[in-house]
C-alpha cells in the first residue's frame, strides 16, 4: 500500500515524477481520492507554506514544490471529479488594473490550490469589472488582488466600490496583497483583509470562510 506521507516527502523536495508516481500508484491501490488530496498533497503543500513563511524555503523551491503538486494534481484531478470532492470555496484572483507582474499573484494561487480552494486566475491587468462580474458569475466567496505598483493599487478600491454599487459587497470577502501593499492600505479601502505572503494568504482565506 502506497505510504501518503511519502508522497507529501516527494512534494515538499520537489519530486515531480516521483509524485505523480506514487499518486497514480495510491490510486490504483485503492485509497480514497480525498485522502490523497487531503493527507498527502495538501500537507505536502501545507508544509511547504510553513517553510516558506520561515524563511526555510525560497520562491524557487516553492515554485518547484508547486509544480510537483501540480503533477500530482494532474493524475488525481479526474478521480475527483468523478468522486464529487467539494472545494473548500472559490476564489477569483488577478493582479490589479495597468499591472503585469505576476509571480507573486500565481504563487498566491498556487498555495490556495493547494489547500484544497478552487482558483478562478484572471492573470494579470484585470479591470474591476471583470473581478467583481466573475465573481458574480462564479459564486465566489473571495476575490483576491495583487498589485506590485504604488500607481495600480487604486484598482482594489475600484473593485471594492463597484461590490458595494452592485450590492455584492455582504457576499464577498475581499484580500489584497503584494509588495507595496500594507494592512494600513487594506483598512483605508475596506478590504476584509491583507497577507504579507502567499502562505499568509491561504491562512487568510480559511479566517474569512471560517474554515480554521
Ligand atoms: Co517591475 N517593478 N516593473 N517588473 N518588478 C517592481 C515591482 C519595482 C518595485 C522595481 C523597482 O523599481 N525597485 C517597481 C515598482 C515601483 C512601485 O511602483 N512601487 C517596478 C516597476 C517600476 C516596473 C515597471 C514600471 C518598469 C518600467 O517599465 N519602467 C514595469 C511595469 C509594467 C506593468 O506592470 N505595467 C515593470 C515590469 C516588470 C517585468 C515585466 C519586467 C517583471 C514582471 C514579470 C512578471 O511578473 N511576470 C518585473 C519584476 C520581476 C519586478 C521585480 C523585480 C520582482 C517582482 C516579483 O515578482 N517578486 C520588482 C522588484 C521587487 O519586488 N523586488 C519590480 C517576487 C514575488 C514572489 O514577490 O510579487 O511581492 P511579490 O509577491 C509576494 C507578496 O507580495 C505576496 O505574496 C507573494 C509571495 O510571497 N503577494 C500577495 C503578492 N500578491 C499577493 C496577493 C495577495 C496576498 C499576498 O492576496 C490577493
Amino acid at each position: 500500500m502506497t505510504d501518503l506521507r511519502a508522497i507529501s516527502e516527494h512534494l515538499i523536495n520537489g519530486q515531480m515524477e516521483e509524485v505523480a508516481r506514487l499518486t497514480k500508484e495510491a490510486v490504483d491501490d485503492g485509497i480514497d481520492a480525498g485522502d490523497i488530496l487531503n493527507k498527502a498533497l495538501i500537507s505536502g503543500m501545507d508544509e511547504v507554506g510553513r517553510r516558506f513563511k520561515n524563511n526555510e524555503f525560497y520562491v524557487p523551491e516553492v515554485l518547484i514544490a508547486a509544480r510537483a503538486m501540480k503533477a500530482g494534481m494532474a493524475v488525481l484531478e479526474p478521480v475527483l471529479a468523478k468522486t464529487g470532492v467539494e472545494p473548500r470555496g472559490r476564489v477569483v484572483l488577478g493582479t490589479a488594473n495597468g499591472d503585469l507582474h505576476d509571480i507573486g499573484k500565481n504563487l498566491v494561487g498556487v498555495m490556495l490550490k493547494g489547500a484544497g480552494f478552487e482558483i478562478i486566475d484572471l492573470g494579470a491587468d484585470v479591470p474591476a469589472e471583470k473581478f467583481v462580474e466573475t465573481a458574480r458569475e462564479k459564486g465566489a466567496g473571495v476575490i483576491g488582488i495583487s498589485a506590485l505598483l504604488t500607481t495600480t493599487m487604486i484598482g482594489m478600491k475600484q473593485t471594492i466600490e463597484m461590490l458595494q454599487r452592485d450590492g455584492m459587497r455582504d457576499g464577498v470577502r475581499v484580500i489584497v496583497g503584494g509588495a507595496p501593499v500594507t494592512q494600513q492600505y487594506a483598512d483605508e479601502i475596506g478590504a476584509d483583509g491583507y497577507a504579507p505572503d502567499s502562505a499568509s494568504a491561504v491562512d487568510l482565506v480559511k479566517k474569512l470562510l471560517s474554515l480554521n
